[in-house]
């Protein structure tokens, strides 16, 4: 593969509902560009991009690809995002990478919430669009809908630039509105000049004065000359649709299809034409030596910087970082240094990737997209730089994960195995999340979606050889008391030998501190209890305190005084106190109207404002409170409720299916409250098994 200049670079970031269309359309581009030479297909798993075992089974994308295609002396960068919303982690890598993005849409589906979610990704990055409308060789395909759906949703700034030709209902080409020529498709999918059907005109004129209208509002040179009714020159044209382009003002509507790699070089000659070359951009970081910042700004001219946007921690190929370099240039022989990590390393490769293809080349520029092997301490976020001019970029943001599981290994011995191998799916997936929640014996699996979770169970499988189960997790329940008991208990074994004896007497009462699991005071009085026997009985009270006698939960907010007992100068020692003590605990704390506290969360949805309704009665059956309704601006609002953490588990799938996958969802611990009757009642039947015997994970 050749050097690339920044001005010949185009990184370009494919977006879209899954299904619509990604993964084939970049199949098409290689194809058409040579980069492969004979074209897969998804449901053959065989394509360049969905190359994991998963994505062949699953037969949809779960990773963002790279594949580097070449257009008339133009690298684009086309990275090939996945489209299911659990994998929106590997989407939000990639729009570190993109400077600009095209949102497949389906002529056949048409627009979904992918679409409107890939739209809100790019105002988020302020990433110039356009919508490529594929699936057009189906005869359900309807571009008119599309457009005008799109139309609805986001107004004048979406600008049809081609309007499609069928005869017999065949798609046979396209009229270019641009240029106002019709052009037919050769069978290979290059075209040629032809006629506009009469058919067209109506709508053609339509969408031309659109486009003419935006041309006139780039500047007040062009608007004389439009509203004085002289023609605009192609250059003209040009230039002032590429600027509204660049800024985000018009997003152009093209056409064609996948399958039939019919408008697939029409899509590579706008993107060359109308995308913004890297250094539209502009990065700053901090130099770590001077403080000083450093506008990186993707000029070649400056010191070499790079930020690490993806690392892919496969177990055959090993350790890749994915880069984009942000300065300079990088030369396969140079010394690099992590300033995050720092750590410094002396290249030996320098890569591009094609899919999974690794392609050795020996220098990239500023703008452009490479990877490097074996960069063992550095992590996605990280900068790369320079020794004498170490700099920091700011990290690379993912979502957070609500949705989780408790997790065991199948095979006993496998859980060192595991966690090394989650270790290194987590440094590829920045949207997993490993919890070891001890307090209740339990180690959790955070993810985004279900789905996701399950893709994770089946890569331990298939690339490390361990299984685990997922199961529900355990809500982490509390136990505390009402009332204020005083028992007495022995724990007495005198058998001939050396025998046991403790005695004590413990208030039991709310100690009033529920941050606190117990409080521990003595109030003996003519040594009734030796002092050297105090530290056992808090021990038992400590030890009490782990696993309470109600559910097997944590107890908190209890206060434990020692007010009496009886000791034996031989037998007495310190296991029969704690023994007594622990006795003395279980019936006092049953006795004093011990009840279940349960966790309250603080959750936040974001939905279309046509799905609050639903989001509200969903809430209601979850024993939510709904404490406000803000609108959000751009049609949504942001529910905040408060809800018991035992009713949202599996909240993302639940959500998904009410709002069509349009719900956001967010939430952080609140408080305890104390459970209802009912609740308590089934919590204490299901945990019943846990009291006499030591759970399992
Ligand atoms: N007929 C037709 N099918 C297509 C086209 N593009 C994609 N498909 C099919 O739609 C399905 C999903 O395609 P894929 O590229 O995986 O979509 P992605 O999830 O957006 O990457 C696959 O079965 C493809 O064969 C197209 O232009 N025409
Ligand atoms: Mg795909």
């Amino acid at each position: 593969m050749d050097v690339y200049k920044y001005e010949k670079i185009r990184n370009v970031v494919l977006l879209g509902h899954g299904g619509s269309g990604k993964t084939t359309l970049t199949e098409a581009m290689a194809y058409v560009t040579g980069a492969i030479k004979r074209k897969g297909r998804v449901e053959d798993g065989n394509t360049i991009s969905d190359y994991d075992k998963e994505e062949n089974t699953r037969l949809f994308s779960i990773g963002t690809s790279v594949v580097p295609v070449v257009w008339e002396g133009t690298k684009i960068n086309v990275l090939d995002s996945p489209g299911y919303f659990d994998f929106k982690g590997e989407v939000e890598e990639a729009l570190y990478a993109a400077d600009a993005a095209v949102i497949v849409v389906s002529a056949k589906a048409g627009v979904e919430v992918g679409t409107h979610k890939a739209w809100e990704y790019c105002e988020r990055y302020k990433l110039p669009r356009i919508f490529f409308v594929t699936d057009m060789d189906d005869d359900n395909a309807s571009y008119r809908q599309v457009v005008e759906d799109l139309t609805a949703a986001y107004g004048k700034r979406i600008a049809p630039f081609q309007l499609p030709i069928r005869e017999n209902e065949k798609f046979v080409g396209f009229v270019n509105v641009v240029k106002m020529g019709g052009r037919r498709f050769n069978e290979d999918g290059t075209y040629v000049d032809g006629d506009i059907p009469d058919y067209s005109m109506p709508n053609l004129q339509i969408c031309r004065d659109a486009l003419l209208e935006a041309v006139a509002e780039t500047s007040e040179e062009l608007m004389d000359k439009y509203f004085n009714g002289e023609e605009f020159t192609q250059t003209e044209m040009s230039t002032a649709l590429r600027s509204s382009v660049s800024d985000c003002s018009l997003v152009p509507v093209l056409m064609g299809s996948g399958i039939s790699g019919y408008g697939v070089r029409m899509l590579l000659q706008e993107i060359e034409k109308y995308f913004p070359a890297p250094n539209r951009k502009v990065i700053t970081g901090i130099n770590q030596k001077t403080g000083d910042s450093f506008a990186a700004d993707f000029d070649e001219n400056k010191p070499f910087s790079a930020q690490v946007f993806k690392t892919i921690a496969d177990p055959f190929v090993g350790k890749l970082s994915l880069i984009k370099i942000t300065s300079g240039v990088l030369k396969n022989d140079m010394t690099i240094y992590n300033a995050n990590k720092e750590a410094e390393v002396k290249l030996s490769r320098l890569y591009i990737l094609q899919g999974k293809e690794q392609i050795e080349v020996t220098e990239l520029h500023a703008g452009d997209i490479g990877a490097i092997s074996k960069l063992n301490n550095t992590t996605t976020g990280d900068t790369l730089s320079s020794k004498d001019n170490p700099i920091i970029f700011d990290p690379i943001k993912t979502s957070e994960p609500f949705e989780y599981m408790r997790y065991k290994a199948k095979n006993k011995g496998d859980e060192d195995k595991i966690s090394q191998a989650l270790a290194k799916m987590m440094e590829e997936d920045l949207t997993l999340k490993v919890v070891n929640d001890a307090a209740n014996r339990q180690t959790l699996l955070y993810g985004i979606g279900a789905q996701q979770l399950e893709v994770v169970v089946s890569k331990l499988l298939s690339r490390y050889k361990v299984e685990i189960e997922l199961k529900k997790p355990r809500i982490p329940y509390r136990e505390t008391l009402r009332k204020k008991t005083e028992v007495r208990n022995k724990y007495k074994k005198q058998s001939g030998g050396h025998g046991q004896y403790g005695d004590v007497q413990i208030i039991f009462e709310p100690s009033g501190d529920m941050e606190k699991q117990y409080v521990f005071e003595e109030k003996i009085f003519g040594g009734a209890v030796p002092k050297n026997f105090f530290p056992a009985v808090e021990k038992g009270i400590a030890e009490s305190v782990l696993k309470g006698p109600l559910a097997a939960f944590p107890v908190y907010g209890l206060k434990a005084t020692l007010t009496d007992g009886s000791y034996h100068p031989v037998d007495s020692s310190e296991l029969a106190f704690k023994m007594a003590t622990i006795g003395a605990f279980k019936q006092g704390f049953m006795e004093a109207t011990p009840i279940i506290l349960e966790p309250i969360e603080t959750l936040t949805v974001v939905v279309p404002d046509k799905f609050t309704g639903d989001v509200m009665g969903d809430l209601n059956k979850r024993r939510g409170r709904v404490m406000g309704m803000n609108p959000t601006g751009s049609g949504k609002t942001e529910v905040v409720a408060e809800v018991p953490m035992s009713e949202i588990c599996g909240y993302s799938t639940d959500l998904r299916s009410m709002t069509g996958g349009y719900g956001e969802y967010s939430y952080e611990f609140n408080r305890y409250d104390p459970a209802p009757a009912d609740v308590q009642a089934k919590v204490i039947e299901d945990n019943a098994k846990y009291l006499d015997k030591p759970e399992e994970n």
